[in-house]
């Protein structure tokens, strides 16, 4: 009776365990790999890793998941409970919409064709968290509230905030944006109305309000550090498309102002959240 070494088995050992493969069993089997060179073969990322629900990494020679908001789990396969979200399914929806193609001049709340809204039913709330998913490519964007009505959380239609926000945090799973985990500062670019690019002349971070114009053009943005995480803008306009990113825009003004550029997705959704002690 044999006891084989590592990469062999068999009666005598004259086989390739599973992982491995060649004339010497030194080789990754198919679904194996050796990233980290340490001669020893674990499972690959494959499709089924990350139950769906997340990203896999195997360039450290593990398989690592990395789940979406509202999963958890070693393999992303236990799922928040129904409308929760975030690292520890704290968070509830208060907003979800599907976000259409066409820009068509939302200037009430009732023109914003949410599938969810039940920012009525919030209790008090210390993080606010926006999730924008394109395809499949998603942001979660968490920071300490810059109001305290749930409902000025959603589209702003007769409220504008143009302030800075505090512990911010990003979770990306977009290569156009880094995920981040030491809360930073950042700001907030919410408004109906047109605005102006500002002193820098590219719409970005920093733009300027035109005050006399509520219901004119629109934006939801959220920045770090100065550069853009989420932007949803145009939703305030007659005609053209609605305008969408995650992270800064490659082409254009970093903010996608004016890109209209929502037909370039298949599927768009902006989620809003709120953590109640
Ligand atoms: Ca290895
Ligand atoms: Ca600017
Ligand atoms: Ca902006
Ligand atoms: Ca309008």
């Amino acid at each position: 009776m044999c006891t084989c070494e590592f990469r062999f088995s068999g009666e005598e050992c004259a086989s390739c365990a599973d992982a491995y493969t060649g004339l010497d069993c030194t080789g990754c089997a198919s679904g194996f790999q050796d990233q980290d060179d340490d001669g020893t073969c674990l499972p690959e990322c494959a499709a089924a890793t990350c139950s769906g629900n997340g990203q896999c990494d195997d360039s450290s020679g593990t398989a690592i998941c990395t789940c979406y908001p509202d999963s958890l789990g070693d393999d992303c396969g236990t799922a928040c409970p129904a409308g929760m979200a975030g690292s520890s399914c704290d968070f509830r929806i208060i907003f979800g919409l599907d976000i259409p193609v066409p820009a068509t001049d939302w200037n009430v709340v009732e023109d914003v064709p949410y599938d969810i809204d039940d920012a009525a039913s919030a209790a008090s709330f210390d993080r606010v968290a926006y999730r924008l998913i394109l395809d499949d490519e998603q942001v979660w964007v968490e920071m300490d509230p810059f109001t305290a009505d749930a409902a000025e959380l959603g589209l702003p239609m007769d409220v504008l905030y143009d302030v800075p926000v505090t512990n911010v945090t990003v979770a990306s799973f977009s290569p156009n944006q880094e995920t981040i985990t030491v809360p930073s500062d950042g700001n907030v670019e919410m408004w109906s109305n047109c605005y102006t690019a500002g002193p820098n002349g590219v719409y970005d971070y920093d733009d300027n309000i035109t005050t006399t114009s509520p219901d004119c053009y629109g934006c939801v943005q959220v920045h770090v550090a100065m550069q853009p995480v989420l932007s949803f803008n145009r939703w305030a306009r007659v005609g053209g498309n609605l305008e969408l990113g995650i992270g800064p825009s490659p082409t254009g003004n970093p903010d996608y102002t004016f890109e209209e550029n929502a037909g370039d997705y298949t599927s768009r959704r902006l989620e809003v959240y709120i953590r109640e002690p």
